[in-house]
């Protein structure tokens, strides 16, 4: 059944990325969206499934839900499509008032066809595998095959249709290509059409895009070649497969990854190779021009790692979106920091109440009481999230998570005269040294609205404001606290005293600030 939706006069603008100086945004509805996810688990792509799902999604306070849409669902027989899950998928998510990322599970999914249909992936002869160096054949299937990639393209060509076709409400406002993309043991095809091409000349498109002289890919590459090769076929395979959608249907498109050590020079034979991780970005941004941007799959849950990711996926040419991330406790916070990042968004795998948790990477079990963290940094955010959009487009907020060593950060608030300081558990009285929350928990989310006047929203921190002027102290003009009413401030009280002396104490009530910042003279 089509929506019972309310009729639109016209279709809802179409959602797109922007970019301004290198910063990004994804429009929803004509206007900057943040991206409050959740992702469900794999097998919850079936009506049986959905009514685990809803509950823990309103539970979280998710704005957007990512959910597999498979290639053997939609096309179990070669040419014959069904579409009823979308059907019914998209009925629920207007129902329930979210909007939806589809991921389209189909060549690879973490490496493999498992999503594929029957007729795909078990006809090795028509849809080739990746043959590793010493000859084993793997599952993964080979960027190099032809006809998996037009029968890919005509599945997902299928789908974007489709999809045009039912949801003028723009439900769906864009679409993950694959899922963790590359190969698990290999480094790229050894087939026959892969020796080929590797022993020939690297495409002009790449060399002109990494500064390269041309050449073979050994001679240009040496011991990077293969991955660069496998990333550069998997890449050129993933845009035309977006491609072919998007002639369709015109959604934003990424491709998320699953990452390699942040830190090191991780042997590719032992993560998702030719994937888009952080050292074959540039490699993936020439063969995939049509793919909007490259999101990280975070399941690292210190605070070095994760921030180091956020800081390699985040670029002019990127947008920052973490597609998925664990789902423990001390994963929520990590809001404050994709924020302070420029981040479009964010969303933990694996929230529904299907029973199946993906512990030691997630949360030992999806409930009400292990979703509380993600639920209260979802609170502290929504009632601001499209100024939060708005104005990082504009340069304009500045974040920051706890991390587990360090107890206070600084902030500088670009060209204005003030640095924020974010300091972790502390009491609300007093002026001791931070000791951090005994496990880190806290956050918060600085925006500028106008000169001296910031909005401020967290969770288990201390914010306070120094003065960077020489000769003036840094004094609260006003601090109130209160909330947006059809786009205008009002105010419910104003805070001073016990409520300011020590700084702007954050806790678990999912306050919102508003601080006018003044200078007295110290000489
Ligand atoms: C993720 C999820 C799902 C440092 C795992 C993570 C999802 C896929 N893969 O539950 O399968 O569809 O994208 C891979 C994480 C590798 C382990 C990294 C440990």
């Amino acid at each position: 059944a089509l929506s019972t939706g309310p009729a639109l006069a016209a279709d809802a603008p179409l959602p797109r990325m922007v970019s301004e100086q290198g910063r990004h945004a994804l429009l929803v509805d004509g206007k900057p969206f943040l991206i409050l996810g959740a992702q469900v688990n794999n097998s919850s792509n079936y009506p049986a499934a959905l009514p685990a799902v809803w509950p823990a999604v309103k539970e979280v306070g998710a704005n957007t839900l990512q959910v597999p849409i498979a290639w053997e669902q939609i096309e179990p027989k070669e040419g014959q499509y069904d579409f009823s899950f979308v059907d019914h998928l998209l009925d629920q998510a207007r129902a329930n008032n979210v909007r939806l990322i589809p991921l389209w599970f189909a060549t690879w999914k973490n490496n493999g066809p498992n999503y594929a249909p029957a007729w795909v992936k078990l006809n090795n002869d028509r849809f080739p595998r990746v043959v590793e160096a010493k000859g084993i054949i793997r599952n993964s299937l080979s960027p190099h095959g032809k006809e998996t990639l037009e029968a890919d393209k005509r599945a997902f060509a299928a789908l974007m249709r489709h999809l045009k076709k039912v949801d003028p409400q723009r439900t769906v406002i864009m679409v993950q290509v694959e899922n963790e993309v590359g190969t698990y043991g290999a480094i790229r095809d050894h087939g026959p059409t892969a020796e080929k091409l590797f022993n020939g000349p690297v495409p002009a498109d790449l060399i002109k895009a990494m500064g390269k002289k041309p050449g073979k890919w050994r001679d240009v590459f040496d011991k990077d070649a293969d991955e660069f090769f496998h990333a550069w076929h998997i890449g050129r395979f993933c845009d035309e497969v977006a491609a072919a959608g998007k002639r369709e249907y015109d959604l934003p498109m990424y491709v998320n990854a699953a990452l390699r050590d942040p830190f090191k020079d991780q042997d590719p034979y032992t993560y998702s190779a030719g994937g888009p991780t952080w050292n074959v970005l540039d490699i993936w941004k020439a063969a995939a021009p049509g793919i909007d941007f490259l999101a990280p799959d975070i399941y690292m849950a210190e605070y070095a790692p994760y921030v180091t990711t956020l800081e390699q996926y985040g670029r002019p040419d990127n947008a920052l979106m973490v597609a998925e991330m664990g789902s423990k406790a001390v994963y929520a916070r990590y809001l404050f920091a994709v924020l302070g990042r420029q981040g479009i968004g964010y969303s933990p795998f694996g929230l529904d109440y299907t029973g199946y948790a993906n512990a030691p990477l997630g949360a030992e079990k999806i409930t009400p009481e292990t979703l509380a963290p993600f639920t209260l940094a979802y609170r502290a955010v929504t009632p601001i999230a499209d100024l939060i959009a708005e104005k990082s487009l504009k340069g304009k907020v500045w974040g920051g998570a706890e991390p587990e060593a360090v107890h206070a950060e600084q902030i500088t608030l670009g060209d204005a005269p003030w640095k924020v300081e974010l300091s972790y558990g502390l009491g609300q009285f007093g002026m001791d040294k931070p000791p951090g929350n005994p496990v880190p928990k806290g956050g918060a989310v600085i925006i500028e609205m106008a000169k001296d006047d910031y909005l401020i929203t967290g969770v288990h921190v201390r914010v306070d404001f120094q003065s960077m002027r020489d000769g003036r102290g840094r004094i609260f003009d006003r601090v109130e606290e209160g909330r947006f009413v059809n786009g205008s401030w009002v105010v419910d009280r104003v805070w001073n005293g016990d409520q300011t002396d020590y700084g702007l104490n954050l806790t678990d009530r999912a306050q919102i600030l508003r601080v006018t910042l003044a200078t007295y003279p110290t000489k």
